[in-house]
């Protein structure tokens, strides 16, 4: 392989504790090649004043990248083993052999574990922003390649430096490809440039940013010739929803990002308040919170999310449709809601799941924004009242919190949904039905052969009934 990559490589490794040598010697174990054959690595072996060569596992990249993956040496399968029959027929450098990660790289992002540590970003900022533009004009098929595209090299163990790179991988369209190719010949690409300084997508980056703001209502303000939030905030005579009015009031707070530490108190208060209702409630944190898990020493983690997302359940036999109105009628005398909107149930026994792969589920749910005071708030930040002159430094934040309550049976199934990522939740979704003649979603799992619905108490189970291997939350961040 190429010096870059393999000085990459090798850091990786020993990063993780591997031990790689420059030379051969007489500590080295397994020797790794790519894009080499069986006979080449033999032959180069016989150049080296090695005695018996046998003693040497030869094995090609993938098990390398196994290896990275499991964070230990994995066993040196057949699979992995370079051997003679593995050899490509034609020996062209035009017809050789993908290296062999991309044969084993699937298209469903639920089959592969994806983590924080992105060696690929620059591509990948570039695939969303393109998926963003495409979700602006609701081209959802332009949208998805895109974004199957960022997932796939968000999950690929080493940063693409060349187009042989990519090849024999799945998710990688003409488009896609025509991005990559000018990211490594160009170090940017011109189309995202393009996207990036159009007025629309600029605009409508603004007005989506608004909680409460969708694609549709951004399209009515664009077409009424609104360009930015400034514009919209001045312009009294917009009519807005009562979601969209808290989303301009608190906007400054909203848009700026939900730190880890802002997180912890917000759970400490969800929970304080759902267990002077229910003791024995189970209050679990969703979303980019729990995908984002540290992984041991190693900071990885998401520290940053846009809302903290909370799962609620009752183990016991009871369910209470009025825990989510006490929790937030208290939160209100406490002075902390400043914004809800609670959403019952519409959940209906025996339903089949829904086949959208974007549907909303139909939990009761609530959208809040909680005030949330802040010990170590920064001075800058004055809020002048109008009565007195007197400026008051304000000691909160607004912070956009949902709470979603499931049944207890459906609770491994909506935990596995709310954990997302999107992209994975939908490639799990896909990967149901497609392969498996199931239904998922946030509710269930339904056999459509057997005609059963599948109980599941864990989502090691719920990984199970779809035969897949488990992926952990912090390795779903597709
Ligand atoms: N989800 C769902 N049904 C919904 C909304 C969300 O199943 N009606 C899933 C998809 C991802 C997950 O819940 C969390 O959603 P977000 O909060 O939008 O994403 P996130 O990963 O938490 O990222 P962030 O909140 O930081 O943007
Ligand atoms: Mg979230």
């Amino acid at each position: 392989m190429g010096i870059t990559r393999r000085m990459f490589l090798t850091e990786l490794a020993r990063r993780k504790g591997f031990r790689v040598e420059n030379e051969l010697s007489d500590s080295v174990t397994h020797i790794v090649a790519e894009n080499n054959s069986y006979l080449e690595v033999l032959e180069w072996l016989k150049g080296q004043a090695v005695g018996d060569s046998s003693r040497f596992e030869l094995l090609d990249i993938s098990w390398f990248t196994a290896c990275m993956e499991a964070r230990r040496p994995v066993d040196s399968e057949m699979k992995y083993r370079l051997r003679e029959q593995c050899q490509s027929p034609l020996n062209t450098p035009e017809s050789e052999v993908p290296s062999c990660i991309a044969r084993k790289v699937s298209q469903y992002s639920c089959q592969r574990k994806t983590t924080l540590n992105n060696y690929n970003k620059k591509f990948t900022d570039a695939f969303e922003i393109m998926a963003e533009n495409y979700e602006f004009k609701e081209n959802e098929i332009f949208c998805l390649e895109f974004l199957r595209a960022s997932s796939l090299l968000k999950y690929l163990p080493f940063p693409v430096t060349r187009m042989k790179d990519i090849q024999g991988l799945p998710c990688i369209g003409d488009q896609v490809r025509d991005v990559i190719e000018e990211i490594i010949e160009e170090g940017e690409s011109s189309r995202v440039k393009e996207v990036l300084n159009d007025e629309r997508y600029k605009a409508f980056k603004q007005f989506t940013s608004v909680f409460g703001v969708g694609v549709k209502t951004s399209e009515k303000w664009y077409r009424m010739g609104l360009r930015t939030v400034e514009e919209l905030k001045a312009d009294k005579t917009l009519k807005l929803s009562k979601m969209q009015k808290a989303g301009f009031f608190y906007y400054e707070d909203l848009v700026s990002c939900v730190s880890k530490a802002e997180a912890d108190a917000v759970t400490l208060i969800v929970k304080n308040t759902v267990s002077t209702f229910l003791p024995d409630a189970l209050v679990t944190i969703t979303g980019g919170f729990r995908s984002g898990s540290i992984l041991q020493q190693e900071v990885w983690g998401k520290k940053m999310g846009h809302d903290i997302d909370f799962l609620i359940t009752n183990p016991g036999p009871r369910e209470d449709d009025e825990l989510l109105h006490k929790v937030v009628d208290l939160w209100k005398k406490q002075g902390l809601l400043l914004y809800c909107d609670i959403i019952e149930s519409t959940f209906v026994e025996e339903q089949l799941p829904s086949r959208k792969v974007d549907a909303m589920d139909n939990f009761q749910k609530c959208f809040t924004i909680l005030k949330l005071y802040q010990p170590g708030v920064d001075n800058s930040s004055y809020n002048t009242s109008k009565k007195s002159d007197m400026a008051e430094i304000k000691d909160w934040k607004a912070i956009r919190v949902d709470l979603v309550i499931t049944p207890f049976e459906q609770y491994a199934y909506a935990l596995l949904g709310w954990t997302g990522s999107r992209e994975f939740g939908r490639d799990l979704r896909r990967y149901a039905s497609h392969e498996r003649k199931m239904i998922l979603d946030n509710h269930g799992l339904y056999d459509r052969r057997k005609r059963i619905f599948l109980k599941a108490g864990s989502e090691e189970e719920i990984f199970a009934h779809l035969g897949l291997d488990y992926v952990e939350p912090w390795e779903r961040n597709a």
